[in-house]
């Protein structure tokens, strides 16, 4: 067995047994109250996943094993000359739950470069598909025709034993998570670079790869990847990426199967399409301006206008977080740092002092802060990557480390399939005549 599994299974096993006790003493304590609202309102607030890997508070922004990103951009390993964390280690962190060391970063750097072949027929897949096809649809294409090397199907159709389930499931991860940059680099060269592809450099760390791969090779941009691997890579279990993987898991659908649901979730405009629909919302109003650099006024009245067409700020609000998104700050030292010059940059963070006066002026609106999606686009566009509608893919790729380490926990602690109740409207109506029980 290799380090890392030798690693999380000895955690597991220790986590599995206070669970079982946990539940022994205190399984019927009741967790707060569901409000009628909030099953006709997507849940908000309702304590109802058990998710191990990170933390979400509305007012301090997201915690990974209690690590803020700010701590974790100090004390997560880097690459040799960099300042950015290592997403492997952000990995690490989430499934053992300590911080790791230098070798145990580079452990996982070349299982996984070890384990990143992609099957030709992977590639012929996606190539059976439309050029005009959406880069987020080619990807879960190229994830779904993966699926054939699941591990974990393979040995359940074998008869494989309830207690084996964690190790197949850490074995499709660790195969799935390592193959993703290149069916991800695929997509992108077929889509925007007439089919001029860049085979892996062995020699490179994951995001640094993958940065090579998409065929930018300045240090700067590997830095960069580097950063946004880390930041996106997981929100707490209840988003619709995390929850998604999460549900599918949960009736034993392999780890390609619940990933791809994952990412088909991820794909929304209320989720991680936001990040394109940022940089067109903002190249629409540069060019209805006529400028690179609006002015806060011309600003100010594009998001009104914006408002007034029904539509939302994309970018802005979130559904937990009620302060600026410390994924938009990391992005923002970033950007200050390396290009503090840059129009669209500079155009990002007069938004940044526009937008939140206007939506906290809606009554509505219980969050008009910038989410992590105001950010990214502007710092990738600086680099030449205007390809906006491949954004997610790279939103998809991170998010892969927090909802398959997470999918481990759930295998490992014998998460049960997911199934809550559901009830009708009429159902509603009977009850608050006094007719019928709900919760009976
Ligand atoms: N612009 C305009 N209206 C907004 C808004 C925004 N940025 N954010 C919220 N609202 C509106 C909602 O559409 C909703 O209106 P209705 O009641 O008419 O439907 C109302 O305000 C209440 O919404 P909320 O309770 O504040 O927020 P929700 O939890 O329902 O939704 C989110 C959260 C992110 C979907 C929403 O803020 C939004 O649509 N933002 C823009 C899209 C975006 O940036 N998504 C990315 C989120 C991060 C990610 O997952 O990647």
């Amino acid at each position: 067995m290799g380090v890392l599994k030798d690693r999380f299974k000895e955690k597991a096993e220790q986590l599995a047994g206070e669970v079982k006790e946990m539940l022994k003493e205190h399984g019927e304590k009741p967790i707060g109250e569901v409000k009628l609202s909030q099953i006709y309102g997507g849940m908000r607030g309702i304590t109802g996943l058990v998710t191990e890997t990170s933390l979400l508070d509305p007012q301090d922004g997201i915690r990974f094993r209690g690590y803020s990103i700010p701590e974790l951009e100090k004390a997560l390993p880097k690459a040799e000359g960099g300042s950015e964390p290592l997403p492997e280690g952000l990995f690490y962190l989430m499934l053992v739950g300590s911080l790791p060391g230098d070798e145990d970063v580079q452990h996982i750097t070349s299982v996984w470069q070890r384990r990143s072949h992609v099957p030709n027929y992977v590639f012929d897949t996606i190539e059976a598909l439309p050029e005009s096809t959406h880069p987020m649809t080619q990807f879960v294409v190229g994830i779904m025709a993966l699926q054939n090397e699941s591990n974990f199907a393979r040995r359940y159709s074998e008869g494989m034993s309830k207690k084996d389930y964690w190790e197949a499931t850490f074995d499709d991860v660790m195969d799935l998570i390592a193959r993703l940059p290149r069916i991800a680099a695929y997509v992108y060269r077929r889509k925007y670079k007439g089919g001029k592809h860049i085979q892996p450099n062995g020699l490179l760390d994951w995001a640094g790869n993958f940065a090579h791969m998409l065929g930018y090779e300045s240090e700067e941009f590997r830095e960069l990847m580097r950063l946004y691997m880390t930041i996106h890579c997981d929100h707490e279990g209840g988003n619709v990426s995390a929850h998604t993987t999460h549900l599918v898991g949960s009736a034993l659908s392999d780890p390609y199967l619940a990933f791809a649901a994952g990412m088909n979730g991820l794909a929304g405009p209320l989720h991680g399409l936001a990040n394109q629909e940022v940089i067109k919302w903002i190249f629409e109003m540069q060019e209805q301006i006529g400028s690179d650099l609006p002015t806060k006024e011309q600003i100010t009245d594009y998001v009104k206008k914006t408002l007034s067409e029904g539509k939302v700020i994309p970018g802005y609000g979130h559904a937990v977080l009620r302060r600026t998104d410390p994924r938009f700050e990391a992005q923002m030292r970033f950007g200050k740092k390396h290009m503090p010059d840059d129009h669209l940059l500079q155009t990002v963070w007069n938004i940044y002092d526009t937008v939140p006066e206007i939506l906290g002026s809606i009554a509505k609106i219980k969050n008009p802060w910038p989410n992590v999606d105001a950010h990214s686009g502007a710092l990738l566009v600086h680099y030449g990557m205007k390809e906006y509608e491949f954004y997610t893919v790279l939103f998809g790729v991170s998010r892969a480390l927090g909802v398959l380490a997470g999918l481990c926990w759930d295998r490992a602690l014998g998460m049960p399939l997911e199934r809550p109740k559901s009830v009708s409207t009429r159902l509603v109506k009977l009850w608050l005549e006094g007719k019928e029980e709900i919760w009976g």
